[in-house]
């Protein structure tokens, strides 16, 4: 029931199903796989802000971009300790850390990212990382540290990605893939919708996603936030209709994963995001900030949960010790 085969054509059919059929699909594949009251709750922390020497068009914390983010020193273990005690009693199971990084280097500010690696698995959540380019032994440090999973996006298609990124190519961003997964570290991947990227594109990087060897477990789906400053600042909304037709069919390709409704949920009403619950959404970010940019508060977070039936999922539900 699981493919890795799957081909462009048949993705490119299923994305383009009339739309309240392909909801109607999603939701189906949605219910033999897992609980649809359930939906897991992470929060992001930006431990290391800004600065960053890549150029992702997108991306408010690259250096050579003016744009308001202020340039921070990583964090110190003890506050993001805090901050994962906050999060944890605000009813997060997953936590996951972000660095402004192109790659991890092998120096003091890996080794204090071990730290909080350790300390966050201590409190029982789920410890998630997106640090940029790792090597295998990085991975492996990660992992000996309590690391759960790690986020490396996709972003957008092969094609694509040169228009959005110069400063890495997409092997790099498979490569990564492939020493996060040899580490048996859980893969986190996905991208972003409404760079100004054709229907092709979307459906080449879901192809590129669900014929990896094994699919990630979880694939986050962000719609663009423009920032002021950023070369795509200007981009229009992308329709919920869009978002909607990547998470139905990124659920019927890769049924297992936990489709994450990332990124854009400020724009969206409780009934937008219901939708995509509904085509197979299963997690979000939870907490007034995604890394730089807002996100819905918890008031707005549990008040959706509530009018929705939705209940948050437990930490390490699909764990199995490797
Ligand atoms: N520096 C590391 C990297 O690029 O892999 C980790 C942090 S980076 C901010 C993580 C992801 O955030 C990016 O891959 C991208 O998918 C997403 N992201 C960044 N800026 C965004 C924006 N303005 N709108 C939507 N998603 C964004
Ligand atoms: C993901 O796919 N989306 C998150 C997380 N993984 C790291 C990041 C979204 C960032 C949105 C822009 C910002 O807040 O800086
Ligand atoms: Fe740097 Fe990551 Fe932003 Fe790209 S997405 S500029 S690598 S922080």
């Amino acid at each position: 029931m699981i493919r890795n085969d799957w081909s462009r054509e048949e993705i490119a059919r299923i994305y383009n199903t009339p739309i309240l059929e392909l909801i109607y699909n999603g939701a189906t594949v949605h219910r033999q796989f897992h609980n649809p009251k359930e939906v897991q709750v992470c929060t992001l922390l930006s431990v290391k802000t800004g600065g960053c020497p890549e150029d992702c068009a997108y991306c408010p914390q690259a250096a050579r971009y003016h744009t308001d983010v202020k340039v921070h020193k990583l964090m110190e273990v003890d506050e993001v300790m805090h901050k994962a005690i906050e999060a944890k009693e605000s009813g997060s199971t997953r936590f996951c850390m972000g660095a402004a990084w192109r790659e991890v280097r092998d120096n003091k500010d890996f080794d204090k990212v071990l730290g909080m690696v350790k300390g966050v698995s201590s409190l029982g959540l789920e410890v998630c990382c997106t640090l940029g380019m790792l090597t295998h032994e990085q991975a492996e440090k990660l992992k000996e540290a309590g690391l759960y999973a790690y986020n490396h996006n996709l972003d957008t298609s092969e094609e694509f990605y040169g228009d959005i990124i110069s400063t890495r190519t997409y092997k790099d961003r498979l490569d990564t893939l492939e020493n996060v997964r040899n580490a048996k570290i859980s893969v986190c991947s996905g991208g972003i919708i409404g760079m100004g990227e054709k229907e092709d594109d979307r459906i080449g990087m879901l192809l590129t996603l669900a014929t990896l060897p094994e699919h990630p477990e979880s694939v986050p789906v962000n719609a663009l936030v423009p920032v002021e400053g950023t070369p795509l600042e200007d981009q229009e909304k992308v329709s919920v209709w869009e978002m909607i037709r990547m998470i139905a069919t990124a659920r019927i390709i890769m049924p297992k994963a936990m489709v994450r409704l990332s990124a854009g949920r400020v724009r969206m009403t409780l009934e937008e995001q219901a939708l995509c619950f509904m085509a197979g959404a299963n997690s979000i970010f939870a907490g007034d900030k995604l890394l730089t940019t807002p996100n819905p508060n918890a008031v707005q977070d549990t008040a959706m949960f509530q009018i929705l039936n939705l209940k948050p999922r437990q930490a390490y539900k699909d764990h199995h010790s490797n």
